[in-house]
């Protein structure tokens, strides 16, 4: 459990105190200091929104993420950022919640995050899925439009909306063809977004972003969950690592990359709609060679097949052509595939050992 803690204020909102989060080390590259500009990000809990604070608070930006009520701390992820960042309730399912937010905290800019991000779950809370992902994005731009039609809004839309892809590779224009719950609920939260602009001109933008990773992605998601199993694999914890599709194919790419491309989308002048990709495409086979490798193990001795992990429809294959992203942003990739799993697995194994060695050195006396 996480050991941050918030002092609570008015209306819920909280300041962070606790020590560093794992991979806070990767620092963004800097840009001109925007001193004047607040940003106001849903999802800051998630890999892209610690990613994202940590890049707006060196751009001078006020940074407020909104979280949603929890018996439990979830602040893992955003620990590092104590002192530096304000907190304030909200939940994509309630309205009112999200309107209030916006008042009290005066954004010029809203990063929506928030969302079921897990693809199975989807199969198995489609209606759920479809209320955060899909209509929260409804309830947040009607939220926009009524407290300040002048916020600028990006809206974190998936590579899961090409599903059984149409052309290789995908560009902005390439039709959707979701295989998901999730992918359709993120098609309904992109084609709202293009809506809320032509109809209101709102500054609304939605990125397409292909799979991003870091040492701070859930351990349900397949890259993490390879490299963590190479990990515990490589420190006797564990001696098999069950996977689902080894075939399917991704374009992978470093969260720390991808928020910074978010960013450059809302400082344009005209809004648009931008893929976020790397341009290369590697198989769950690939991934889970390099990650055993970097532990000096092969992933055939300890990767077995599972069944039960496989999808009732599966995204075969994935990979995105930001050219336009390029062009338009100057945006690129900076890590590079390999590179992005060696870190993640190097960041698993020091996990790991750093519990190992608290739990030698715990005293004898303690109970369990
Ligand atoms: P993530 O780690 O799963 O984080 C999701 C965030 O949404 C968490 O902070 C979660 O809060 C919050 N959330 C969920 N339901 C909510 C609700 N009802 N109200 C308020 N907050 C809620 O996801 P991520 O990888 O950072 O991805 C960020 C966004 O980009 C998501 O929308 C995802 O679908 C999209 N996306 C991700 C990728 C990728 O490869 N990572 C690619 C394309 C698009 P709790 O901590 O309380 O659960
Ligand atoms: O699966 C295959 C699985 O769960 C990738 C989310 O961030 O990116 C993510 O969605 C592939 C699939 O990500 C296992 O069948 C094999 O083909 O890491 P994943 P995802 O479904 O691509 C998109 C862009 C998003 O927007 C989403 O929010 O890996 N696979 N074996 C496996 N996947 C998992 N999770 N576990 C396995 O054991």
């Amino acid at each position: 459990m996480s050991q941050m803690r918030g002092a609570r204020g008015q209306r819920g909102r909280r300041t962070i105190t606790g020590p560093p989060a794992p991979g806070a080390d990767r620092a963004p590259r800097s840009y001109t200091p925007a001193m004047t500009k607040t940003a106001l990000i849903t999802g800051i809990t998630g890999q892209d929104g610690s990613y994202l604070a940590e890049f707006l608070l060196e751009q001078g930006y006020r940074v407020v993420g909104m979280t949603r009520r929890s018996s439990t701390l979830a602040d893992e992820r955003i620990a590092h950022l104590a002192g530096r960042l304000e907190l304030i309730e909200g939940d994509l399912l309630d309205q009112a919640s999200l309107v209030a937010a916006l008042r009290d905290v005066g954004p010029t800019e809203v990063y929506n995050l928030a969302a079921q991000s897990f693809v199975p779950t989807s199969w198995n809370q489609p209606v759920l899925t479809g209320e955060f992902t899909g209509l929260g994005v409804t309830r947040m731009l009607e939220a926009v439009r009524q407290v300040d039609p002048g916020i600028r809004f990006y809206q974190a839309s998936s590579s899961e909306m090409f599903g059984k892809v149409r052309q290789v590779p995908q560009t902005e224009l390439t039709p959707f063809h979701p295989r998901s719950p999730y992918g359709v609920a993120k098609t309904y939260g992109h084609f709202l977004t293009v809506n809320y602009r032509e109809s209101y001109g709102l500054h609304a933008v939605s990125g397409i972003l292909f799979n991003h990773e870091s040492p701070r992605r859930g351990i349900e998601f397949v890259s993490r969950k390879a490299t963590d199993g190479a990990a515990r694999i490589a420190l006797g914890l564990a001696t098999e690592l069950p996977m689902g599709n080894l075939d399917a194919e991704r374009d992978w790419g470093f969260a720390g990359d991808y928020v910074r491309a978010m960013w450059l989308m809302l400082q344009q002048a005209e809004a648009s709609d931008f893929v976020i990709a790397t341009g290369v495409a590697h198989s769950v086979r690939e991934l889970c060679r390099i990650a055993f490798e970097r532990v000096g193990l092969d992933y055939q001795r300890h990767v077995t097949l599972d069944p039960r992990l496989h999808r009732p429809a599966e995204v075969d294959h994935l990979l995105g052509d930001a050219t336009r992203a390029r062009t338009v942003l100057g945006w690129q990739p900076t890590v590079t595939f390999t590179e992005l799993i060696e870190m993640m697995v190097d960041a698993d194994v020091e996990r790991h050992e750093a519990r190992l060695r608290g739990a030698r050195e715990a005293p004898a006396t303690s109970r369990p």
